[in-house]
């Protein structure tokens, strides 16, 4: 471990954007080998996206190089809501939504992190019974509300408004900074660009309460962008998540499997775990013989096995596979959804139907005339068949699970068709 440097191996990833003490925390690292680091999360959501995915990938790149990371879920700071990034005031969460939250990625952290060499804690086990006269006391008299008023993420604000809660927010994540620092050891804080005010509202606390010597780093991740400019991390259905019940194993494995020849070198740099060899080599294939899409494949191999293990990876394939090779009689019923869960849907009553009159009325087909044609010319399949006879009666029997048939056109139009 001593001999791989993780920051030089982050900046090589193109993974640090700001630092308040670059100098102090690399000599910290040269004479410390036991870091303790934390990134937080607040439980808006049951499930975390891939823009989560860079800070808390970090956090594994520490652990992996044997530093001790610890994860937050923030029970507390959730219930009062962050306003950095954001324009407007946040709707407040119910306890419930809250601890439903919470509980959902505390789960998906631990599928991440595995089960050693990283803790989980809940701010809202200290922020939570927190008294009002202590907080004012022993926390708010080090904040300056000039200074508070001056961070980017009040000052924007200040035009249209905001609320006594949402402005008192960096006190409480400064707050957390402070107890991991003093609990649990924690020198390190580290989130995206947005996080900024917030981290160093943490360091000045720990800096006025424990002295100025005391170590205590923030570091930031650049804002992800892609070469077109569009953003980042969106697929035509939304944000990409996690869970797999939001975005299905092989839409995410799609996901990557599809990106530019321009962007995917940084995300292989920022997305796996693979060596600055590796990345290098994969760096070259995609300049040399692009059209072979190495750097992708292994790009969507490496996080969909990291996000959803190898059983996730492999249908992943398997159902890829299938597609491509029209072999759609090979998936089952839940992997046929998962499949087509973005493909053009349509409806068609139970009971026997001629093909042509099939193809026009899912809308498959503009026409009667248009849909002969292409069953003449061998372009239609039902449920991985070709079909070439114009008269061939499509039987619901033939209906995977009584439900859906699937239609092909050409080669990798697909549409579900709901029996009804
Ligand atoms: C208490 C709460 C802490 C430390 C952090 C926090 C959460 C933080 C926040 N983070 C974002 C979130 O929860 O709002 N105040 O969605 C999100 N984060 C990951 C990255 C981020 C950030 O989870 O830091 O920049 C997204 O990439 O927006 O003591």
């Amino acid at each position: 471990m001593a001999n791989f440097d993780i920051l030089e191996d982050l900046k090589w990833r193109g993974a640090i954007n700001q630092q308040t003490d670059e100098e102090g925390l690399r000599d910290y690292l040269k004479n410390h080998d036991d870091l303790a680091l934390y990134c937080g999360t607040d439980p808006t959501g049951d499930s975390l996206h891939i823009g989560h995915l860079i800070p808390f990938m970090i956090l594994k790149r520490f652990q992996l190089a044997g530093y001790h990371p610890v994860i937050l879920i923030g029970g507390g700071t959730g219930s009062i809501g962050d306003p950095s990034g954001r324009s407007t005031e946040r709707v407040l969460q119910t306890a419930e939504q809250v601890k439903h939250n919470e509980e959902a990625l505390t789960n998906q952290m631990k599928k991440l992190f595995g089960t050693e060499n990283f803790e989980i804690r809940n701010n809202a086990e200290w922020l939570g019974n927190m008294n009002l006269i202590s907080f004012l006391r022993d926390y708010g008299k080090f904040f300056q509300v000039n200074n508070m008023i001056n961070k980017d993420v009040v000052a924007s604000r200040l035009e249209n408004g905001i609320s006594f809660t949402e402005f008192s927010y960096q006190i409480l994540q400064a707050i957390d900074f402070y107890h991991l620092n003093k609990e649990d050891g924690v020198q390190l804080q580290i989130g995206g660009g947005d996080q900024w005010g917030n981290i160093t509202a943490g360091i000045d606390l720990i800096h006025k309460l424990e002295g100025s010597d005391r170590p205590a780093f923030g570091l930031t991740i650049p804002l992800m962008l892609k070469a077109d400019g569009t953003k980042f991390g969106k697929s035509a259905g939304g944000a990409v998540w996690l869970d797999p019940e939001k975005t299905s194993p092989y839409e995410f494995y799609q996901f990557w499997i599809n990106q530019d020849d321009r962007d995917v070198v940084k995300y292989l740099k920022y997305f796996t775990f693979l060596s600055r060899q590796e990345i290098e080599d994969l760096a070259e294939k995609t300049e040399q013989e692009p059209w072979k899409r190495a750097a992708q494949k292994k790009l969507a191999e490496e996080v969909t096995k990291f996000v959803h293990g190898e059983e996730g990876l492999k249908e992943a394939q398997m159902i890829t596979e299938a597609l491509f090779s029209g072999d759609v009689m090979s998936l089952s019923v839940p992997q046929i959804e998962q499949a087509l869960s973005k493909a053009p849907s349509a409806e068609a009553t139970n009971e026997p139907k001629n093909i042509v009159e099939f193809l026009v009325e899912t809308k498959i087909e503009p026409s009667k005339r248009q849909a002969r044609e292409d069953v003449n010319n061998g372009a239609i399949y039902v449920n991985g068949q070709r079909q070439q006879d114009v008269d061939f009666i499509i039987e619901p029997e033939a209906a995977f699970d009584g439900k859906y048939v699937i239609i092909r056109k050409g080669k990798r139009k697909y549409t579900l068709v709901k029996i009804k």
